[in-house]
């Protein structure tokens, strides 16, 4: 009898230690799904970032120097007997504002540079010629005056002159620099376009 009661309760231990193993795998495997559950919905949003920025462009602007009625030049002359500009564009009647600058070293009785510009037919080779008995007058010819529209003086190093004058009527000029020997090199088109 007494061992009767001995193997119940033996038994009744056991299936109470089975049903409580069972009930702790259950737990477990519950558990485990709710961890790789979780895992999905943490997932950080990884959406790219947006470029909203406004653009740095700024459109071309026209230069604030050229207005219909005025433009602006700066030329330089160098130690090489080289004008920076051979061709220069305006609209006849613009006032144009015209800088020249000598960007060389050399001594203005060797070097020195103007910037003349002359009359649609101008006789450019002869006056230049003229000129080279001019020192005292800028390299320039009093007596053919007529041949030109406008000048500046003779720069030397450093030197910068500023003139302004009206465009002449529409048409092909040249300038050049009067300086002797210097005008088959220093020497450009200033072309006068119709309004
Ligand atoms: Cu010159």
């Amino acid at each position: 009898m007494l061992h009767l009661i001995r193997h119940l309760t033996i038994n009744s231990i056991i299936r109470h230690m089975k049903t409580h193993a069972l009930k702790l795998f259950s737990f477990a495997v519950m558990g485990a799904m709710m961890i790789s559950c979780g895992g999905g919905e943490s997932e950080k949003s990884t959406e790219p970032v947006s470029s909203t920025e406004p653009s740095t462009e700024t459109p071309a602007e026209t230069p604030a120097e050229t207005t219909p009625e005025m433009v602006e030049f700066t030329i330089t002359g160098n130690d090489q007997m080289q004008f920076d500009l051979s061709k220069m564009e305006v609209i006849e009647g613009q006032t144009v504002r015209l800088t020249f600058k000598n960007i060389g070293t050399m001594p203005v009785e060797s070097m020195g540079h103007n910037w003349t510009l002359f009359v649609k037919d101008a006789d450019i080779s002869t006056y230049a010629t003229k000129a080279i008995d001019h020192k005292e007058d800028g390299y320039q010819v009093p007596d053919m005056m007529d041949q030109v529209l406008v000048h500046t003086r003779i720069l030397g190093p450093g030197e910068e002159e500023t003139i302004t004058f009206t465009a002449p009527e529409k048409g092909i000029y040249k300038y050049v620099c009067t300086f002797p020997g210097h005008y088959a090199l220093m020497k450009g088109t200033f072309l006068v376009k119709g309004e």
